[in-house]
């Protein structure tokens, strides 16, 4: 076998079938290779073992304040709002995403650069990263719609080519998460499995998914399994606060039919040494907006 047929093959087989199928993971959660930056040993084993952990008070309330303007900014912009990088919601019409923000907001590429972000990205995955993509996602009051329990890794390996699951998400809130605001469940200790999901992924699939998943979602038979296996958990707290989860964490969110908005910024890091290669299971790669394909590390 060659090194080409080691990076390129597929451990993570998806939408082949008609049959689902629980996969164990076979790669780390936590990758060794930076010992120094903020996680504690706490974080780490509490990221090993359930797949995420939060920091609350990441950022302080003047910081909140302006990444809240600088959102507000953003979701008001006619030319943003008109830019292929902005989904609305399907009913509603209003804004439900807007991606590759580090690129369009010099705020939000501080924020990656930040020694308290990019440095803890490191000491997950073990190397230097590369951010894979970047949104907000702005869940307004009473009709921003949630998002339907599924990995992100299935996804990004699928329709990205990412090889292995060596990228971890931060969600940072900008309004306070609620349990009834639409708050990301997640499912402790589901990162261990991968679940192999049935159906093709049909051509320019992100114009739909990314308003509404449709292909790339676990059957209510396996996410009844992980449930009862696993439990679920919220992740809850003031804006500010943060949540850091793995690329093949089960989670998603119900919709936030309460006055109050539930808008997180997610920045995705990816490893270095987990470059994008061919899609695995689609005919070509999704935007570089979706997902980046340069892996060139991120410098301060
Ligand atoms: C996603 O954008 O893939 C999510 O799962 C986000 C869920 C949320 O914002 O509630």
């Amino acid at each position: 076998m060659t090194v080409a047929d080691v990076t390129t093959q597929d451990r993570y087989p998806t939408r082949r079938g008609t049959e689902s199928a629980f996969i164990e993971r076979t790669d780390p959660v936590v990758w060794s290779g930076v010992r120094a930056g903020p996680a504690t040993r706490t974080d780490l084993a509490a990221h090993e073992a359930k797949g995420f952990h939060t920091v609350p008070g990441l950022l302080s309330p003047a910081e909140v304040q302006k990444y809240w303007q600088e959102l507000d900014r953003l979701t008001k912009d006619p030319e943003v709002r008109a830019d292929e990088r902005t989904v609305v919601e399907k009913d509603s019409g209003q804004v439900r995403s807007l991606f590759e923000v580090h690129r369009t907001s010099e705020l939000i590429a501080e924020l990656v650069r930040d020694p308290r972000v990019l440095d803890r990205a490191r000491q997950i995955l073990g190397s230097e990263v590369y951010v894979h993509q970047s949104r907000i996602n702005y869940m307004p009051g009473f009709k921003g719609s949630g998002f339907y329990w599924h990995s992100d890794f299935e996804t990004w390996h699928a329709e990205d080519g990412l090889p292995a699951p060596r990228a971890v998400s931060l969600s940072v809130a900008l309004t306070d998460n609620y349990p009834f605001n639409g708050g990301l469940m997640v499912m402790p200790g589901a990162h261990r499995t991968y679940v192999s999901c049935v159906g093709r992924t049909p051509g320019e699939n992100y114009k739909s998914s990314l308003k509404e998943q449709k292909v790339g979602v676990p059957g209510e038979d396996d996410i009844t399994r992980l449930g009862y296996e696993h439990g679920i958990e919220q992740f809850t707290g003031y804006a500010g606060s943060a949540l850091w989860f793995d690329s093949n964490t089960m989670h998603g969110s119900g919709n936030n039919i309460t006055p109050f908005p539930r808008s997180n910024i997610f920045i995705v890091f990816n490893s270095v040494r987990n470059a994008p290669v061919a899609p695995f299971a689609a005919d070509r790669p999704r935007p570089s907006f979706v997902a980046a394909r340069d892996p060139s590390a991120v410098v301060r």
